[in-house]
């Protein structure tokens, strides 16, 4: 039976729920970018974007199943509850459902299809992230050790006067700066001289286990990726891996390709004040081109890995 002057149930539902996004979409002060990123964290590659957008069409196909699925329960708790017919009369319950064929095949069928679209899209997501050209623009070997990194150009670009190529080295003292060109295609080659370590720079959304015996142990070591803008990015390994783990920073610094060939080229020079050739510093401080050029890391810096300081308390 109708109510004079109240509105119906649906309606006030709907009128709430349409209050309760507008809210939030306003008082949150987020863009529209922003929304439809749903925690997504920015990136840096082009991988990174292509993963970015499996993420957003999947939360949107997950919110459209659940819109669905929250008006279903809340229109057949609403509007088929048990209910009295008249006065006096026993309870009489809604229509049932069970055993029924064609509903039973939609609710199985249904999902299946949305796993399998699910699928194909991670899968040519994935795909797409591993991709691997034929001729990279740089080739980069990055060797874990504990507890740092080690990262050495490959080709006849990086090779210095005295015949080796050109290699960054971190210590206890100095966090290693993996200087990389953007808008190139880099292939990054890793290896570890001990335990098992991980390669991860959050700003890639991309993480790969560097194993001593990457051959033996049937592992696809390589990856390649491209940076798309100049800036500086924390490198962590992610793979607990003794002691000193947490203090195996680097830090990725990706420059304009002109900046980074003069990068390079100032490598495989020698430093007429020391006689070996340019240090990542040295080579950083030469170009002098602000921020970018800072000579030491600038997201994370080395920490205090004296233990001899510490004494037993009992
Ligand atoms: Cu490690």
């Amino acid at each position: 039976m109708g109510n004079p002057g109240r509105t119906p149930v649906g309606k006030r539902v709907g009128r709430v729920a349409a209050l309760v996004v507008l809210v939030a979409l306003t008082a949150t002060g987020c863009s529209g970018d922003e929304i439809l990123r749903f925690g997504w964290p920015v990136g840096v590659t082009p991988q990174a974007n292509d993963m970015r957008w499996l993420w957003t069409w999947t939360v949107i196909a997950a919110l459209a199943v659940g819109v669905i699925v929250w008006a279903l329960i809340f229109w057949t708790a609403t509007f088929h509850r048990k209910k009295k017919t008249a006065p006096g009369e026993e309870e009489e319950l809604p229509r049932q459902f069970q055993y029924n064929i064609p509903l039973e095949l939609f609710t199985v069928v249904v999902p299946t299809i949305m796993v399998c679209v699910l699928f194909f899209f991670t899968a040519t997501t994935e795909s797409k992230v591993l991709d691997k050209k034929p001729n990279p623009d740089v080739t980069v070997d990055v060797i874990a050790f504990q507890w740092n990194w080690e990262f050495k150009y490959e080709g006849d670009k990086a090779k210095r006067a005295d015949g080796g190529q050109v290699s960054t080295v971190g210590s206890s003292g100095e966090i290693p700066l993996l200087v990389l060109p953007t808008n190139k295609t880099i292939e990054y080659k890793l290896r570890s001289t001990d335990v098992i370590h991980s390669f991860w720079v959050p700003e890639f959304h991309f993480k790969r286990d560097v194993m001593p015996d990457p051959e033996k142990n049937n592992q696809d070591f390589s990856f390649q990726n491209s940076i798309d803008r100049e800036g500086s990015f924390v490198g962590r390994c992610a793979e607990l891996c003794g002691t000193y783990h947490s203090v195996m920073n680097f830090e990725v610094r990706a420059l304009s390709p002109d900046k980074y060939d003069q990068y390079i080229q100032l490598r495989t020079q020698t430093n007429p004040k020391t006689g070996k050739p340019n240090t990542a510093s040295e080579a950083l401080t030469a170009m002098n081109c602000g921020e970018l050029c800072s000579p030491f890391a600038v997201t994370t810096k080395p920490f205090n890995t004296d233990r001899t300081a510490r004494t037993a308390t009992n």
